[in-house]
């Protein structure tokens, strides 16, 4: 019986190496070890013959088991080391393969057009602010002078919350936190995203991002305003751009303006982008309204002040030809990686 249980061990043995020497993956090498050791493996069905062996024979036979079991786990642990380094499959890794080419991100448009923007403004002295884009009906029209029924207090324009915040129309809101926070002089940019309940279309969408300039000093003029913003243009647009200043009205400012720089596409002459008149609005801007001053505790006696606003996907559209508003926020990186 001992003769009988040693021979059938040691076929066992052999076919234990060539299994795990051929096996492939870590499948193959779960199923060699349920194949041996497993409840129906072939050494497992062997253990009931230790009941018919002759008692002086047991400790031979014992460890003629232990030997094969042995066997297993070191076959079973060399597979896998196998594996691990690569050699499995007979396919050596060839180290000498170039790496994969991984290609690089590109920076979105529209944070392109806000660094620019920035940019350009800290060269002129001006420092970048943020604020919250929720924020409450004082920020962003009660002290910005905005009568109460004003359209842009509408909440078919506007996203109010249930405790009367809103999602900020404009940064004008920075500015307005700005002054509460820090005495004059102030000269601070506020790029961010705003929100307006717009149908989204070729040029509208629910949020798009803005920049806003404000300057409160002592003596501080409409010349210094178009000065700043024709310099503003220079380095933006190129030196050939020429700035236009039209009579508007804003609550917020007094006068106020809306600001045209010449055609960035046909330099002026007309075309069909600048409807041949030669112009492209961009901006409105004007003095800072005395109200606005007071609502924030600057007497504007002593001080005064400019501001300004302008739309970051209508400036990045201009200057990067996109015709439309809404391929900023699609995300196909068809369009994103032109930049
Ligand atoms: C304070 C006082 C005055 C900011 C200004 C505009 C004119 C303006 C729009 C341009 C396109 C917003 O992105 S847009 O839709 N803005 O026309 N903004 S003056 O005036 C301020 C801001 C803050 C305390």
């Amino acid at each position: 019986m001992l003769n009988e249980l040693l021979e059938k061990l040691n076929e066992i043995s052999q076919m234990v190496e060539k299994d795990f020497a051929e096996a492939k993956n870590p499948a193959d090498i779960e199923a060699a070890k349920v194949k041996f050791t497993g409840r129906n493996g072939s050494i497992t069905a062997l253990a009931p013959m230790m009941g018919k062996i002759a008692k002086e024979d047991k400790p031979a036979a014992g460890k003629a088991f232990n030997e094969v079991k042995a066997l297993v786990a070191k076959c079973m642990e060399e597979a896998k080391d196998r594996l691990d380094d690569g050699t499995a499959g007979g396919e050596a890794v060839d180290v000498t393969l170039p790496g994969r080419k991984w290609t690089m991100g590109t920076q979105h448009p529209v944070s392109r057009t806000i660094d620019e923007c920035c940019a350009i403004f800290r060269r002129m002295g001006f420092t970048v602010a943020a604020g919250p884009e929720i924020d409450t009906v004082a920020n962003c029209f009660d002290k910005l002078n905005a009568p109460l029924d004003h359209p842009s207090r509408d909440p078919k324009d506007t996203f109010y919350f249930d405790d009367g915040r809103l999602m900020r129309t404009q940064t004008s809101t920075v500015q307005i936190r700005t002054m509460l926070d820090q005495k004059p002089p102030i000269r601070i940019v506020s790029p961010g995203r705003c929100f307006r309940r717009d149908t989204p279309d070729a040029t509208h969408g629910v949020h798009f991002h803005q920049i806003e300039g404000l300057y409160v000093d002592k003596n501080v003029s409409l010349a210094d305003l178009k000065s700043t913003l024709k310099a503003f243009a220079n380095e933006f647009f190129g030196e050939g751009v020429s700035i236009r200043m039209r009579p508007h009205f804003f609550p917020f400012t007094e006068p106020s303006a809306e600001c045209d720089f010449s055609c960035v596409m046909c330099g002026g002459k007309g075309c069909r982008v600048c409807k041949n008149s030669g112009w492209l609005e961009i901006l409105g801007c004007g003095m800072v309204n005395p109200n606005v001053l007071r609502n924030v505790g600057i007497d504007p006696e002593e001080w005064q002040g400019f501001a300004f606003g302008m739309g970051i996907e209508r400036l990045a559209m201009l200057k990067y030809r996109i015709g439309d508003l809404r391929l900023f926020s699609e995300n196909d990186l068809r369009f994103l990686k032109q930049f």
